[in-house]
C-alpha cells in the first residue's frame, strides 16, 4: 500500500480560479486537486484531497488522519492567521505536516504575516502557487523513503 497523504484546503479556496486570479492564479480547486492526485501517484503516494469552509470539519479530518496518513499538506486559508484550534489538532498529529500558501503571505497585508500553524509544521511553503503543493508532495515522498531506509533517523 502506498503511504497516504491528506491535502487539506480551508475556507474560500473552493473559489480558486473564479476570483482574484492575479493573487491565486487561474487554476480551479478541482484542477489543483487532480494535479495533486496525479503527482502523488507518480511519487508512490496515495493522495486524498478535502476542502472545507468550516474549522471544525478541518479539525475532524486532521483527527481522523492520525491513524491513517503519513503526511498532511494544509492550506488553512485565513484560519492560518486566526485559529488556535487547528494548530492544537495538528500538534496531536504524529506525521509530516507541510503548511502551504499559494500567495506570498509576507508580501501582503500585515495580518497575513503570522500563521499559528507554522510552528506546528515540519515545513512551510508559500508564494509558489500550485507548484508549492507539488514540491511539498515530492519532499514528503523523499522524507518517507529516507525514513524507510533509516528508521532510527
Ligand atoms: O495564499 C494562500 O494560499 C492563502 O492561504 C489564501 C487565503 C488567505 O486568507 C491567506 O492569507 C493566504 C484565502 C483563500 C481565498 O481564496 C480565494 C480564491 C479565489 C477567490 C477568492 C478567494
Amino acid at each position: 500500500m502506498p503511504p497516504a497523504v491528506l491535502v487539506l484546503n480551508g475556507p474560500n479556496l473552493n473559489l480558486l480560479g473564479r476570483r482574484e486570479p492575479a493573487v491565486y492564479g487561474h487554476e480551479t480547486l478541482a484542477d489543483l486537486e487532480a494535479a495533486c492526485v496525479a503527482a502523488g501517484s507518480d511519487l508512490g503516494l496515495a493522495v486524498t484531497c478535502r476542502q472545507s469552509n468550516h474549522e471544525g470539519e478541518l479539525i475532524d479530518w486532521i483527527h481522523a488522519a492520525r491513524e491513517t496518513t503519513a503526511a498532511i499538506l494544509i492550506n488553512a486559508g485565513a484560519y492560518s492567521h486566526t485559529s488556535q484550534a487547528i494548530p492544537d489538532a495538528l500538534r496531536a498529529y504524529p506525521g509530516i505536516i507541510v503548511e502551504l500558501h499559494l500567495s506570498n503571505i509576507y508580501a501582503r497585508e500585515a495580518f497575513r504575516h503570522h500563521s499559528h500553524i507554522s510552528a506546528t509544521a515540519t515545513a512551510v511553503i508559500c508564494g509558489l502557487g500550485s507548484q508549492g503543493y507539488h514540491l511539498a508532495l515530492r519532499a514528503v515522498a523523499e522524507r518517507l523513503a529516507a525514513s524507510a531506509q533509516h528508521p532510527d533517523g
